[in-house]
């Protein structure tokens, strides 16, 4: 049974290797399980569909990846901001209608690399299947509200925090890092920054919060109802001020998972923290504009 499809894209150097990664990154896909080896290595990047399509006559661009998007224009400068952080000059064309009732722009981020954007501009094709937050970052105000406890653990994940949002596209400006001693005074000051909002009669302002902290059951006396507390303070300042919180609180049994959890081996839940906080805002405000979410 035919369960997945993959498309290679060999990289001519580890200069390249970079900036494709850093690419897809910066326009949202989603990551991949990557791998390592001694003489090679594999960077993923996911999308929700795939297909595989075999055409007979002209091509509508020279890339041989065509890439589906919902909000072209919004990819578009996205892109546009990539080449600028990279202090290359943009390969990014501009969007042009297509012969299939849609609009496409194709892009070049590494040498011999392009890559088509498109969406159509038909209305009665492409709508997404589901509501589904984007996760382009770009404008959005975030606060990371850091437990100071185990900070070679919460340190890193801060720092993955960070890498998402900004590869994402937020400004540094917009990232507010609050530290606090331990996990459980995480969901007081998330809380406060919470309820600063304009709604709030407060003067900052932010869009999502990520809360950040390690709980490690052998280093940790009454471990779960610490654990249970924080949970529920995180969760109860999320659901009272409507504002997004995002879970980045690590229960490990040892400080060796708790590393794994936080870049070494299993992922950077700093950084996946971060990612569900640019999605849950895109899709609140997706929600709350059109009551539902179209
Ligand atoms: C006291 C304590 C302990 C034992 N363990 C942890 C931990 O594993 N992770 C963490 O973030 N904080 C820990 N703390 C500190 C408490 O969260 C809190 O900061 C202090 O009890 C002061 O209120």
């Amino acid at each position: 049974m035919i369960k997945g499809i993959t498309f290679l894209r060999p990289a001519a150097s580890a200069t390249d290797f970079e900036r494709l990664t850093g690419f897809f990154s910066a326009l949202g896909f989603t990551p991949g399980k990557g791998w390592q080896e001694e003489s090679s290595r594999g960077a993923a990047f996911l999308a929700p569909l795939g297909n595989l399509e075999v055409i007979e006559g002209e091509l509508p661009s020279e890339a041989s990846v065509f890439v589906e998007v919902t909000q072209l224009d919004a990819v578009r400068e996205a892109a546009l901001a990539w080449f600028r952080s990279t202090g290359v000059d943009p390969h990014v064309a501009d969007i042009a209608d297509t012969g299939w009732k849609s609009r496409i722009f194709t892009v070049e981020p590494a040498e011999g690399h392009k890559f088509s954007f498109w969406e159509w501009t038909d209305p009665l094709k492409g709508k997404p299947l589901a509501v589904e937050g984007d996760l382009c970052a770009e404008g959005m105000r975030f606060a990371i509200v850091a437990a100071r406890w185990n900070a070679v653990i919460t340190d890193r994940l801060v720092d993955g925090a960070l890498d998402a949002l900004l590869r994402s596209g937020a400004a540094r400006r917009h990232i507010e890092i609050v530290r606090v001693p331990g996990a459980w005074e995480v969901p007081a000051a998330a809380r406060i920054i919470a309820e600063r909002v304009p709604a709030f009669g407060g003067p900052g302002s932010v869009d999502a919060i990520i809360t950040i902290g390690c709980l490690i059951r052998g280093e940790t006396a009454h471990y779960e109802a610490i654990y249970n507390e924080v949970a529920r303070g995180i969760g109860q300042s999320q659901q009272e001020t409507g504002i997004p919180h995002t879970f980045g609180v690590l229960t490990c049994e040892n400080l060796e998972q708790a590393l794994h959890r936080a870049g070494v081996k299993a992922g950077n839940k700093g950084f996946e923290a971060a990612v569900s906080a640019i999605e849950m805002v895109s899709l609140r405000r997706k929600l709350l504009q059109t009551g539902e979410g179209a």
